[in-house]
């Protein structure tokens, strides 16, 4: 037996060409991953407009709540002058503000929420609304609430010691009595005052 052969009889020759064979598979089917992501991206481009962020909205997380979009006062849900509804919220180690959400259901909802402090997120009951919260950047995303109802809305970024009381909720009201209730020009919340 000399260095070329190997226990089982086999030369190195062998071995390099299994080698070979298995390296040419792998990277076949590497290619093949590789031209699904491809083809999906391009899918989901092409069939739901679906593109990575076109601009990135900043914000100072130590002055919102003095002054701009997300003073307090603000905060909630609201029908806007182009007729859109428009939720407001900010995450704070360990709450939401506010509390508890009011939205339409049946209707585009706008989500625009920020953090104060450190990386937060929510997702809300078993809908696709899901969105992380950076501070120094304003998060937005339009979704619709198709049935009327209640959802929990945890926050799902791991903030810190509290993180697991940490939790909103969201109610999903009849579209025409979320109008009636917005018409009066008010944030529409449900948190009890
Ligand atoms: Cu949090």
């Amino acid at each position: 037996m000399n260095a070329a052969t190997t226990p089982a009889g086999h030369s190195s020759a062998d071995a390099h060409d299994v080698a070979a064979a298995a390296e040419r598979r792998w990277a076949w089917i590497v290619a093949v991953i590789i031209a699904l992501l491809v083809a999906m991206m391009v899918f989901t481009g092409i069939k739901w407009a679906a593109m990575p962020p076109s601009r990135v909205e900043t914000i100072d997380p130590r002055t919102l709540h003095i002054s701009g979009e997300f003073v307090e006062s603000n905060l909630g849900t609201t029908i806007g002058p182009d007729g859109r509804v428009v939720s407001r919220l900010i995450a704070q180690q360990y709450s939401f503000e506010p509390q508890c959400i009011v939205v339409p259901a049946g209707m585009p909802v706008t989500f625009r929420a920020t953090s104060t402090d450190v990386v937060h997120g929510f997702i809300v009951g078993t809908t696709n609304a899901n969105t992380m919260l950076v501070p120094g950047f304003v998060a937005t995303f339009t979704t619709t609430f198709q049935r009327p109802g209640e959802h929990l809305m945890p926050c799902h970024e791991y903030c810190g010691t509290g993180h697991e009381a940490m939790w909103a909720r969201v109610q999903v009201l009849p579209a025409q009595e979320f109008m009636k209730r917005a018409a009066r020009g008010e944030k529409v919340t449900c948190v009890r005052r």
